[in-house]
């Protein structure tokens, strides 16, 4: 008798990829057998009001090429998710546990799951320590040249 194989989905924009999505992805994979990563579109983070500093066909390819990742789909609007599910034979749904709740309408479908997030990363935190970075030269050229 064959194992059922377990469909895992989780989606994000992971842009800027750090060990917060490492992470997450790793962990969602570990609760079954094959991991589907929806990942969002440039159009749709317009709609989340994220801006992307990495495209989304280079976000698609850096999460395409983990181990662990069987599958890389667009995510092109919040109500697919119910489709993917479907379609996808998914049997657990996993988010970060920031998204703890938002999405437990889609138990009737499968097991949701929030996951604990990596704490002191996110991808804001890495455009800030950036910015700050620039800052101090910047203002160094500045006092220089008077
Ligand atoms: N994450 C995490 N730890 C961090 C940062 C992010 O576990 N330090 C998780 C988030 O909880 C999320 C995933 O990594 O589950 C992707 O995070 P984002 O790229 O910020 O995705 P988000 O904007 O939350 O989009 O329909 C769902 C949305 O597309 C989720």
């Amino acid at each position: 008798m064959q194992k059922q194989l377990k469909t895992v989905i989780t989606y994000g924009t992971f842009d800027l990829f750090h060990i917060g999505h490492l992470n997450i992805l790793k962990r969602a994979k570990m609760l079954g057998d094959r991991l589907i990563v929806g990942i969002s579109t440039d159009t749709f983070n317009l709609q989340k009001n994220k801006k992307t500093v990495i495209p989304y066909s280079e976000r698609a390819e850096i999460i395409s090429h983990l181990r662990f990742v069987d599958q890389v789909i667009p995510e092109s609007c919040w109500e697919q998710k119910h489709k993917d599910i479907i379609q996808h034979n998914v049997d657990i749904f996993v988010m970060g546990h920031d998204w703890e709740g938002k999405f437990d309408s889609l138990s009737a479908l499968c097991n949701v799951k929030y996951l604990p997030r990596t704490k002191g990363i996110s991808t804001t935190k890495i455009k800030s320590s950036l910015k700050q970075h620039k800052e101090p030269q910047v203002s160094k050229l500045v006092a220089f040249s008077h």
